[in-house]
């Protein structure tokens, strides 16, 4: 199974006769699929590899909160506002299930936060777009829920323990999530021409940035290899990005919309549509920090995180002071 993979997924990755003992040792038990505990050994490149990806993962559901939180305000009817404030909180918790399971690692919260403010640590590319209109709320939830579920249930096999049962907690609340856009755009492609406008509209901006969501093409990937042997990750971002297609088409024709893709055409070979790949350009440079909205987005975790300094400092002050107390009181 793990030279297998190796095999077909390539670069970078030691063999088993260029790896020590120990990693031997683990490797065996990540083939057994016997989870990794966090006082367990692990190899330094393991557990970089998991801050790297949990940290990214936790940042993205904090500030994936503000495209949506931008419509809290606008809903257009109270019980619209109630579901997507819910779906906002949970976004929340998910961002604090991840950072408890990244901090197993050896890492703080507040070193993550840091490391994200300064640009050293990313989030997810797709929140560098706009929410222009309602319907895009229906397409966050439809596509970018509907990606982040593609993803993130396989992950809950992932080999981390802390990280794996934190996504079986998550991918619960996601498909809730993932069915509210669907029922939000569905309202609007039955609705009026200026709905159904509105929403193929909203289609037409997410589709594609939605697919970058994936990552780079399995060729331009450069941790899928290692992660893939050390089962941090279960899939290449191809094979997802293929499944995420496969099964959001039809669901689009059932809404009676439109996949802006000329290309977009059922192989009966493959078993799979052929689509056209995202502008790979755009995304490198929306990664670099040049989307259309990486500046507000940062500067709005910027303004929270100083915001938020009296309250560290007075927990900070709280802890200490308990901590006196303990040791004059033995
Ligand atoms: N955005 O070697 P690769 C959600 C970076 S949804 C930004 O393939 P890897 C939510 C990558 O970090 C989203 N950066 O990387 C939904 C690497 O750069 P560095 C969160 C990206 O890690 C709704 C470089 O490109 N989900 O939370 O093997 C509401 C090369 O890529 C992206 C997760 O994070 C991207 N799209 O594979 C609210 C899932 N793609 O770090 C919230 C967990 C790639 O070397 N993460 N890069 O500088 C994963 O599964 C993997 O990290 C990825 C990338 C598939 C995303």
């Amino acid at each position: 199974m793990y030279a297998q993979m190796v095999k077909s997924t390539g670069k970078g990755v030691k063999t088993r006769e260029e790896m020590s003992d120990e990693e031997r040792a683990f490797q065996d038990r990540i083939d057994e699929d016997i989870k990794i505990e966090p006082r367990d050994w692990m190899p330094e490149g393991y557990r970089k590899t998991l801050i790297r990806q949990i940290g990214q993962h936790a940042h993205s559901e904090i500030v994936g909160q503000l495209p949506e939180g931008n419509w809290i305000t606008r809903a257009p009817t109270l019980e619209r506002k109630m579901i997507l404030l819910a779906k906002v909180q949970d976004e929340a918790g998910h961002g604090l299930y991840l950072y408890a399971a990244a901090e197993t690692l050896g890492i703080s919260r507040d070193d993550m936060t840091e490391q994200l403010l300064s640009g050293k640590m990313k989030y997810s590319s797709i929140f560098n777009y706009p929410t222009l209109t309602w319907a895009d709320m229906g397409a966050v939830g439809w596509l970018v829920d509907g990606a982040a579920i593609m993803n993130q249930v396989p992950l809950q096999r992932t080999s981390y323990g802390p990280y794996s049962r934190a996504m079986i907690r998550i991918c619960k609340e996601e498909s809730f999530h993932q069915r509210q856009g669907y029922d939000i755009m569905m309202k609007m492609a039955q609705g009026s021409e200026a709905q159904k406008r509105m929403a193929q509209d909203a289609l037409n901006r997410f589709w594609y940035p939605s697919l970058m969501m994936f990552g780079p093409s399995d060729a331009e990937s450069v941790h899928s290899a290692q992660s893939m042997a050390w089962k941090i990750k279960m899939n290449t971002n191809d094979e997802l990005r293929q499944k995420f297609v496969d099964q959001t088409v039809p669901q689009a024709e059932f809404l009676g919309l439109t996949v802006p893709d000329e290309n977009l055409k059922w192989n009966e070979e493959r078993g799979h549509y052929d689509y056209s790949q995202p502008d790979w350009d755009e995304f490198f440079n929306v990664l670099k920090g040049n989307g259309p909205c990486n500046a507000e987005r940062l500067g709005a975790r910027q303004k929270a995180w100083n915001e938020g300094q009296w309250v560290r400092d007075g927990l900070l002050a709280h802890a200490r002071k308990n901590a006196a107390r303990k040791v004059a009181a033995e």
